[in-house]
């Protein structure tokens, strides 16, 4: 990359600033949002608040491979990849990705990162798919003029800052909901009854953000918060109950927004659109694909065990408590995750301990004399991200059955053009560049 060119995390960190500029502008919700998450992230410390305060994350839906080739070009631009393919089909109606830096500096400097759902045509009734297709039809997200930039970017290797700006309004653009809705008051009807998210990522020419999320030192403190405060969370925050691994999060409705349907003569008419959310993250530690596995069984079987729903009395509670004791057996203590090979490390000579002789890399971990440091799970959770699509859209009930297929995975990367990174790639890169070296740094061979 030449002097000259524009930092990719500058990019990311403008368009954050300026997509929440918008929503607090328009949400006083957000505000309650920004000053919670704050609160929370001093009561850490203010290195901890700094550090939190770096990473946000948004989601778009779009409606087609052509979409989601032109995306992932978009998403290059600002060095973000897609990691790892979600097939929500079944529940939600979308398969997904998650487009992030995949470099500790680059997260370092700016964590954003977008997760991006492609709407299913497997999850549309035969009678109705001309009909959603007549629509998707309609969708002309990227003008010449980002198609250029990002163009101009893949052959140059970067942005100037002045191709940098103009990337930066078109993206705020993109990612903004027009008050113009694509299509009449009818027709979104009619798709609300076909489909509900197909209804919300048809609504509009854009790849509006619909919630922009803070990361918090506590996600249980915020949920705790938002609710001391009069407003309405989800019935349960997601994620683990009592193991500080993967993530959690929690969200909140925002009000709803006015928009013009065309009527197709000229005219609008004016109705009320819910789309927009709040939602906090807390990252936790990353499992490693035998921790991962092991981990989501315990927390099938507790999801099995609910004998409550939702809308019942003492729903909270008893999630809570049936989720602990489920997840009861899974390894808390580091120590413990490491020798079982159940979540990823980095590590750190402890420079006070002295070196024995014959000191082997597990030895060293064991004396204490190599510490242990959790890694940073940087990815999204499936079962999380499905239970926020459904409270938000009010999905309970839809299943999309008969639609597995075995190579799902390979047929979205087909559609997006390239193989996403696989998340446990990264995160083993990571542990085995550290290991190497802090054995190097030992004198040990490992
Ligand atoms: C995405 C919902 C999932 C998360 O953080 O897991 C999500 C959407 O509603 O498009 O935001
Ligand atoms: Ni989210």
């Amino acid at each position: 990359m030449s002097k000259l060119m524009t930092d990719p995390s500058w990019i990311r960190a403008e368009i954050v600033q300026r997509i929440l500029q918008r929503f607090r502008d328009a949400l006083p919700l957000y505000e309650d949002m920004m000053n919670v998450a704050r609160d929370i992230n001093l009561a850490a410390g203010e290195e901890e608040a700094r550090r939190l305060g770096r990473v946000m994350h948004a989601a778009i839906r779009c409606a087609s491979s052509d979409e989601l080739q032109q995306i992932r070009g978009m998403f290059a631009v600002m060095r973000n990849e897609p990691v790892n393919y979600y097939d929500l089909r079944e529940k939600v109606s979308v398969e997904s990705t998650a487009f992030r830096p995949v470099a500790v500096d680059e997260i370092e400097r700016n964590g954003f990162r977008v997760f991006c759902s492609m709407l299913s045509m497997d999850c549309i009734p035969e009678e109705h798919q001309d009909f959603v297709q007549s629509i998707i039809d309609r969708r002309h997200l990227f003008d010449d003029e980002l198609k250029e930039l990002i163009a101009i970017d893949a052959q140059h290797g970067g942005l100037d800052q002045e191709q940098a700006n103009r990337f930066v309004d078109k993206c705020v653009d993109l990612f903004t909901r027009p008050e113009e809705a694509l299509v009449s008051l009818a027709e979104y009807e009619t798709l609300r009854e076909i489909n509900k998210v197909a209804a919300q990522v048809l609504i509009s020419n854009s790849l509006a953000f619909n919630h922009l999320t803070p990361s918090v030192a506590s996600v249980p403190a915020a949920h705790a918060e938002m609710q001391r405060r009069g407003i309405k969370t989800i019935p349960v925050w997601q994620g683990p109950v009592g193991k500080d691994v993967i993530l959690r999060q929690t969200s909140c409705l925002a009000p709803p927004v006015v928009l013009k349907f065309p009527n197709g003569d000229g005219t609008f008419t004016t109705a009320e659109y819910q789309e927009t959310f709040v939602e906090f993250e807390e990252r936790l530690q990353a499992l490693t694909r035998k921790g991962r596995v092991r981990f989501e069984g315990m927390f099938a079987s507790g999801k099995a065990q609910l004998t409550l729903s939702e809308k019942d009395d003492g729903y909270a509670d008893h999630y809570y408590e049936t989720m602990q004791a489920a997840l009861s057996d899974f390894p808390g203590d580091p120590a413990e995750l490491w020798s079982k090979g159940l979540a990823y490390f980095t590590y750190r000579v402890d420079s006070s301990v002295e070196v024995p002789a014959d000191v082997s890399f597990e030895t060293a971990v064991e004396s204490g004399l190599v510490k242990l440091l959790p890694q940073q799970y940087e990815d999204f959770f499936g079962p999380a991200a499905t239970n926020i699509f459904n409270s938000n859209i009010g999905l309970e009930g839809v299943s999309n059955v008969g639609i597995a297929k075995p190579d799902a995975q390979s047929s979205f990367e087909t559609l997006l053009g390239q193989d996403v990174v696989d998340m446990y790639d990264y995160y083993d890169a990571i542990e085995q560049e550290s290991k190497r070296s802090v054995c190097e740094s030992l004198g040990i061979d490992c």
